[in-house]
């Protein structure tokens, strides 16, 4: 099987293999990309984006490299590295004072056993980070598959004051009965629904975000590049906003020098 990475074609079987080493020889980093409070303008959260630069390929795209992670058994680890990083930029932001909180994407397969839900535990406890400044974003691009197995362990997250968040939200047809059967205490909006200027919301779109309203639980709107997704995003009534007109994935010393500014 070919997979094509913008202008490289690899073998995938080869990039299974370099992505097993990637951790290790530190190829991996995170990005950082600002969550903006509609109402303050305030940068208040960072979503925390891993980023693969190989050696001969150059970035790998995340599209690619995190299924792949999931196929080979590779996703704990990375979603290790990256909730760490997520942690270690809350830590410092808070021993300044700064209310800023970190959202983490954590792939379904992480919750197939108790294990992240244990290692989770254990590192809000070492470290100086309050749990509800951090969000795990669950994305429902691909199926959730067995709810009640997810729910289970989100609702363990929950009670350890943990934020969880649907992410890509509008996309699947999944959306309504993962909003209903999850502990979300956030909504993200998927880019598409904010591009989508021109034409009215659709209808199960509308009667989802009432029950998100109804239920008290957070709206991010995603994909924000132009003014008028930011006036979409108003008129939707999203409490957060994000995307490239606000700020773009960057290393976390840009973003905290953004901060400070
Ligand atoms: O920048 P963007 O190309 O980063 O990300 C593309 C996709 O990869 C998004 O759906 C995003 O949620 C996913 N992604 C990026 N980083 C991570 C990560 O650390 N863990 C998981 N599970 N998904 C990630
Ligand atoms: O699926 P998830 O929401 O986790 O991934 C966020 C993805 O969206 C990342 O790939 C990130 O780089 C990308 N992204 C962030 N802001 C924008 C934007 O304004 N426009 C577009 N097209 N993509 C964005
Ligand atoms: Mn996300």
């Amino acid at each position: 099987m070919v997979v094509l990475t913008g202008m490289v074609v690899i073998v995938d079987g080869e990039l299974a293999s370099d992505l097993m080493g990637a951790l290790h020889r530190e190829e991996l980093f995170a990005a950082f990309q600002p969550q903006i409070d509609l109402a303050s303008g305030a940068i208040v959260a960072a979503e925390v984006l891993c980023r693969w630069l190989h050696p001969r390929h150059g970035l790998v795209d995340p599209d690619v490299f995190i299924p792949l992670s999931e196929e080979i058994g590779a996703i704990d680890a990375i979603g290790r590295f990256v909730l760490d990083e997520g942690l270690d930029a809350a830590e410092t932001w808070q021993a300044r004072g700064l209310p800023v909180e970190v959202a983490v994407n954590v792939s379904p397969v992480q919750l197939v056993t108790d294990e992240f839900v244990e290692h989770l535990t254990a590192r809000l406890a070492q470290r100086a980070v309050a749990p509800g400044s951090l969000t795990l974003e669950i994305t429902e691009s691909r199926p959730l598959g067995d709810l009640d197995g997810i729910g289970e362990q989100l609702e363990r997250l929950r009670r350890r004051g943990v934020g969880i968040a649907l992410d890509d939200f509008g996309t699947g047809h999944a959306s309504p009965a993962a909003l209903e059967r999850l502990p979300v205490t956030e909504v993200k909006l998927d880019r598409s629904l904010i591009h989508a200027v021109a034409s009215e919301p659709p209808a199960h779109l509308v009667s989802a975000l009432q029950t998100a309203r109804h239920r008290d639980l957070r709206v991010v709107a995603e994909g924000i590049e132009t003014q008028e997704h930011l006036d979409r995003a108003r008129e939707l009534g999203c409490d957060r906003a994000q995307g490239y007109l606000l700020g773009r994935p960057m290393p976390f010393g840009e973003l905290d020098a953004l901060m400070a500014s």
